[in-house]
């Protein structure tokens, strides 16, 4: 409960906080975009969103909360964009609840004319799991989305139970590979012909593959061996603070 209250006044006493993590281009290992992803400074104590999102959704909360994630996140990536001249792209992560909202889409296309980000600059992460519980909502909201030019991830990709068939029907532009399939790659040779497979099958449907969870240069090279499109993880940038994303992208651009 005392948790509850407080994290209902986060938003008013301005205590969250996105940490970016950096996204790479398999082939040419340049930056092409980051992940934004919430904290809560509650105290000085810096609580991860697996602490807080729960109750956030359980109480509505993430709808507002995620207003602001969305807004943060369009603001700075216009910011770095003209800062350094390099076409970043943006990732933010919706939770079901925010897929409900009848509003979802104009406060997407507001947040976009407010911070001057353009659509193709912006993608919406959705798990997997909530696409296929939601499965006819979704479809609709996600077609609504790409409309304005967003792009749309599906994120957990591979262990939230789709079938196939659903999944072709799917307006998205990529899958985000759930790290876990990549956690015994290279030295699995089941997991490596799997998540070998996983990229092709990915390429077959005209869909980009991002692997999530890159821990080694190993996995690093499997990556770019098998035509994978880009790559996140700590082995090649860690969810770091607004200043250091910054400071990165301006050595590397
Ligand atoms: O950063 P970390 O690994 O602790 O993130 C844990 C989970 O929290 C991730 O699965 C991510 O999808 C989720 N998450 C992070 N930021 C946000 C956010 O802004 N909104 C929602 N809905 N989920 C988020
Ligand atoms: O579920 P989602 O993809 O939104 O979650 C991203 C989460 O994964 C973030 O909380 C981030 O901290 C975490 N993460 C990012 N890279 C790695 C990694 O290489 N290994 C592990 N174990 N977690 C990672
Ligand atoms: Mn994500
Ligand atoms: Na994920």
């Amino acid at each position: 409960l005392l948790l509850e209250n407080d994290l209902y006044k986060a938003l008013e006493r301005d205590e969250l906080r996105l940490h970016f993590q950096p996204q790479f281009d398999c082939r040419s290992g340049r930056i092409t975009g980051a992940e934004a992803l919430l904290r809560w400074d509650h105290g000085g104590r810096l609580i991860p969103p697996s602490d807080f999102i729960p109750l956030a959704e359980e109480t509505g909360l993430i709808v507002p909360m995620g207003e602001w994630v969305l807004q943060r996140a369009c603001t700075m990536a216009q910011q770095w964009r003209e800062l350094s001249g390099w076409p970043l792209r943006i990732a933010v992560n919706l939770s079901a609840l925010q897929l409900d909202q009848p509003d979802l889409i104009d406060t997407v296309a507001r947040t976009l004319a407010e911070t001057g980000l353009p659509a193709t600059a912006l993608e919406l992460e959705i798990t997997e799991s909530v696409v296929v519980r939601e499965s006819l909502r979704a479809a609709d909201v996600l077609m609504q989305l790409r409309a304005l030019g967003v792009g749309i991830a599906i994120d957990d990709f591979g262990v939230g139970y789709s079938s196939f068939a659903y999944l072709r029907e799917l307006p998205v532009d990529r899958f985000k590979l759930d790290r876990s399939f990549l956690s015994a790659v290279p030295q699995s040779g089941g997991d490596s012909r799997l998540v070998a497979a996983l990229i092709a099958m990915g390429h077959r449907l005209e869909v980009g593959i991002v692997a999530e969870g890159v821990e080694t240069q190993a996995q690093a090279d499997f990556l770019k061996a098998h035509g994978c499109d880009e790559a996140q993880g700590y082995h090649l940038g860690r969810p770091m603070k607004e200043e250091a994303f910054e400071a990165l992208l301006m050595a590397h651009s």
